[in-house]
């Protein structure tokens, strides 16, 4: 008999309002059931915001640096039990353990940060242009945030979101991806072990199209948070939008890697291995396109494909496995989608394209490595988001096309350069149109106390971790202070008096 998870709703674990459960099963070998979990309905989210402004009320009190040391509890517990987290995470997703290890060391990472950022959520204090008198701003929390996370990084986003809301004085309810319930679910549990008071935290388990939508509809939660595609995030976005919710949100990424004719080409070739079959494919960073000067481009493309078909798929907890499978059949099924599209749209498969055979993959969805060259800008292989291992290449004669053909699509989250030139260097700093730009790294990687987003149809304009998503949990106060005994009026006494 499966385990039975359950919500944290009103600081307890309860089964969901609707009684009914989903399977949720290890993707490198579907025989091996996780556990059920709850597929809650619109009733245990408002339960659950019942609950929360009752947390805020609470945890909104506690100061701010007393708020951080529970957060610095909550990385040493990370830490303590990074080895169980990482394994429990890698069945529940699939990606290599030595990335899920990352993944935790990433949300270990976040926690410290925002313990730090307890004692340091800095206002401003300005001169008035009146005598005796004081004017500043300083923060404060808003209330109920409501967090949407994705399956690729179970415990990093939730971080990225979870942790910086909560130094700032809110409370969080967090629905996690249904397909990684489990890791979420370890992640709760430390951060009531570290001492957050219950009700500040809140865990729905469940469907997008029920729970997230119940919980994005709800007038009472004022901030959402989301990870996932650009298509959600728009429907999103109309709902917080009309409801004049402050949303951010991190969607979709079609990134390029440029190699230029003077780069290293042994450090390229490492670096878009790593960065297009790396969690097979499916971060919002991934590598998903080359753009290979034309005078590189035939060796790059031959040592490519060597290492891709050097790369070992197999279940994610063993050793000896570079690549595990894709989260669930729906994504093989698109992304075999993708290598007919390629095929119809007149590219060529240099390696990969189909599924491996072999006793060891035969019961997850695992995908080969895949390679298509020949690829041109306008064709879909070299615009849509695919999120699997498929890597496309693109031919380019010079720096300034490269730029064109990495800037001609509609996302903007990741770039990288590889190139032995400054100046080529800086202009791609410049002219990449994207969040984040890699010079002589690949399109994955980024550090968890660096600003994290992107542009056009990637983002929203907000950021994750670093010092901007203070600003995104908190709401800016302004006080004045006259203290002179007397009615003085703000632009009419300083200037009016003298003219
Ligand atoms: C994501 O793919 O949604 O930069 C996040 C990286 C990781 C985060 C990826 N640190 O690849």
């Amino acid at each position: 008999m499966a385990k039975t998870f359950r919500n944290f709703i009103g600081g307890e674990w309860v089964a969901p309002s609707t009684g009914a459960w989903l399977e949720n099963r290890n993707p490198a070998d579907r025989r091996d059931l996780i556990g059920r979990f709850p597929d809650s309905g619109p009733a245990d989210v408002r339960r659950a915001v019942a609950s929360a402004k009752r947390g805020f009320a609470q945890w909104s009190r506690v100061p701010a640096p007393l708020r951080g040391d529970v957060l610095r509890r909550v990385g040493d517990l990370l830490t303590a039990r990074k080895e169980a987290l990482a394994d429990a995470m890698t069945r529940e997703m699939g990606k290599v353990l030595a990335e899920t290890r990352g993944d935790v060391q990433e949300g270990i990472d976040t926690a410290y940060y925002a313990a730090t950022e307890g004692r340091r959520l800095f206002g401003h204090v300005v001169p008035s242009e009146l005598r005796r008198k004081w004017a500043m701003d300083w923060r404060r929390p808003i209330g109920v945030c409501g967090l949407v996370t994705p399956f690729n990084f179970p415990l990093a986003i939730p971080t990225w979101k979870m942790f910086p809301a909560l130094v700032c004085g809110n409370s969080v309810i967090i629905k996690p991806s249904e397909d990684v319930p489990h890791s979420v679910t370890l992640l709760v549990e430390i951060l009531l072990e570290a001492g957050l008071p219950p009700e500040a935290v809140q865990l729905v388990h469940g469907r997008g199209e029920t729970v997230g939508k119940a919980l994005v509809e709800h007038p009472e939660v004022p901030v959402i948070s989301f990870t996932g595609s650009t298509e959600t995030g728009a429907l999103i976005g109309e709902t917080c939008g009309r409801m004049h919710k402050r949303l951010s949100l991190e969607m979709g990424g079609k990134n390029a890697v440029i190699v230029m004719d003077d780069a290293d080409l042994d450090l390229a070739v490492d670096g878009i291995t790593w960065g297009a079959f790396g969690t097979t494919g499916q971060r919002c960073t991934a590598t998903s396109r080359v753009i290979a000067h034309r005078r590189i481009h035939d060796r790059l493309v031959r040592r490519l494909v060597e290492r891709a078909e050097a790369l070992r798929l197999g279940d994610g907890r063993e050793a000896r496995t570079d690549v595990g499978p894709l989260i669930h059949e729906a994504a093989r099924e698109k992304v075999e989608r993708y290598v007919a599209i390629g095929l119809e749209e007149g590219a060529t498969l240099a390696t990969g394209g189909k599924r491996p055979r072999g006793a060891a993959v035969a019961q997850g969805s695992f995908f080969r490595p895949t390679i298509f060259t020949g690829v041109t800008p306008r064709m879909r292989l070299a615009q849509e988001e695919i999120f699997g291992p498929v890597l496309s290449v693109l031919k380019v004669g010079s720096f300034d096309e490269a730029v064109r053909v990495n800037n001609g699509v509609r996302y903007g989250l990741s770039s990288s350069v590889y190139t032995a030139s400054v100046e080529r260097a800086f202009r791609a700093l410049e002219e990449l149109d994207n969040g984040i730009t890699y010079v002589n790294a690949p399109t994955i990687g980024a550090e968890a106390h660096l600003p994290f987003g992107g542009v056009k149809a990637t983002g929203n304009g907000h950021r994750e971790g670093g010092w901007p998503v203070f600003e995104f949990y908190s709401e800016i106060k302004v006080g004045y202070v006259d203290y002179s005994g007397r009615l003085q009026r703000a632009q009419l006494d300083t200037y009016g008096a003298e003219g």
